[in-house]
């Protein structure tokens, strides 16, 4: 089995480790497009040594945005600062990604830093939409618009649109969000889909938004580069989405071109009960890796190098990815390589080689 400092391939990308950014929403945009602190936040975290630097949940249409500050793909004039960012990041060795979005019911919604609840039309909000008309609850207490099929239509289309984008602004590493309690996780599970017609119901029903998202983008996607999935493998609520549907669903994506799978859990519901502790979502990567026969991404509670090694080490997942960690350490990899004791040390940039 390889280890955290291993080049991990798919398709024609080669990390030069198994350490990524997680994707991390900054809130910081204007109309959706990127500026000087997404280079320098997604910036930073390349030039310390991360072998994936993935760009936050990035909106597909204005209304797919979480909060009013949320980056977006729906427009031409938001590849460019995009594509300032993918140069700076290639150029400090690691490979650029994005995850493309859409926050469904839980949409509209105000900064956390400015409490998170929703966000009313005349304070910049909008109505949200989502597969049933039921609110989220709590200070997402907004009621979505019930999508049309039309609709759902065009949502899709925006997910291709923005892929299309995705891959002008020079990512080479695309992710869809299908986690948290957004528009895609909102179809998987019955606690926030109950449509009867083709897109609830029935698992074959419930899977219909994304694997036909899936499908639309791979077919834009081009085949050399690697396309992947977050999912939030469980609702940790009885009625929800499970881990069993999460690893058929990987193996249903699988076939359709999907390369890895990002598993992360919850977010659907407001009063589930989450055993969170270190590591805690690392069983979902492992069983979706051995059952599904795909690769995957372990994520949540990760922080220290042997622990991240271990994941890999033992065939847990292909890949780990770090959030808040990174936010505590930027040169995370670079200091996990000195404590691991990896040889030869990944070599700092010139500029920064004399700390190291
Ligand atoms: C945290 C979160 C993790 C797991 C379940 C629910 C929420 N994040 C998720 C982010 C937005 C900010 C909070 C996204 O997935 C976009």
């Amino acid at each position: 089995m390889p280890h955290l400092f291993a080049p991990l391939t798919l398709r024609s990308v080669t990390l030069r480790n198994r350490i990524g950014v997680s994707p991390m929403c900054m809130y910081s945009s204007t109309d959706g497009v990127a500026n000087d602190w997404h280079l320098v936040h997604l910036g930073a975290r390349a030039a310390g040594g991360a072998g994936l630097v993935i760009a936050e949940a990035t909106a597909v249409s204005p209304e797919g945005r979480i909060t009013p500050g949320c980056a977006g793909l729906w427009s031409d004039a938001q590849v460019e600062p995009l594509t300032r960012i993918t140069r700076f990041i290639r150029a400090q060795g690691a490979v650029p990604g994005i995850q493309l979005a859409h926050a469904g019911r839980k949409g509209s919604a105000s900064r956390p830093w400015d409490g998170g609840g929703h966000l009313a039309e005349d304070e910049g909000g909008w109505t949200p939409v989502a597969p049933s008309p039921v609110a989220f609850g709590g200070a997402l207490s907004s009621v979505p618009h019930e999508l049309t099929l039309a609709e759902i239509g065009r949502v899709q289309a925006d997910f291709v649109a923005a892929a299309r984008r995705a891959l002008a602004a020079g990512y080479e590493w695309l992710e869809l969000h299908a986690a948290h309690g957004y528009l895609a996780h909102q179809f998987l599970s019955p606690l926030s889909n109950q449509r009867t017609d083709e897109f609830g119901g029935s698992f074959e029903n419930r899977i219909r938004f994304i694997v036909g998202t899936t499908r639309a983008v791979r077919a834009v996607w081009p085949e050399n580069l690697p396309l992947t999935i977050r999912l939030s493998c469980t609702d940790w609520t009885d009625g929800g989405w499970t881990i069993d549907e999460s690893v058929e669903l990987a193996r249903l994506l699988k076939a359709e071109g999907l390369d890895l799978v990002d598993c992360s859990s919850g977010g659907g519901v407001e009063k589930a009960v989450i055993p969170v502790g270190a590591g805690y979502q690392v069983p979902f990567a492992s069983r979706i890796r051995r059952e599904a026969g795909i690769e995957t991404a372990a994520v949540g509670m990760i922080t220290s190098p042997a622990q991240a090694d271990e994941i890999v080490r033992n065939g847990h997942a292909d890949l780990v990815l770090m959030a808040r960690e990174f936010l505590r350490d930027p040169n995370w990899p670079l200091h996990a390589a000195k404590e691991l004791g990896v040889k030869p040390l990944p070599a700092p940039p010139l500029q920064y080689a004399r700390a190291f």
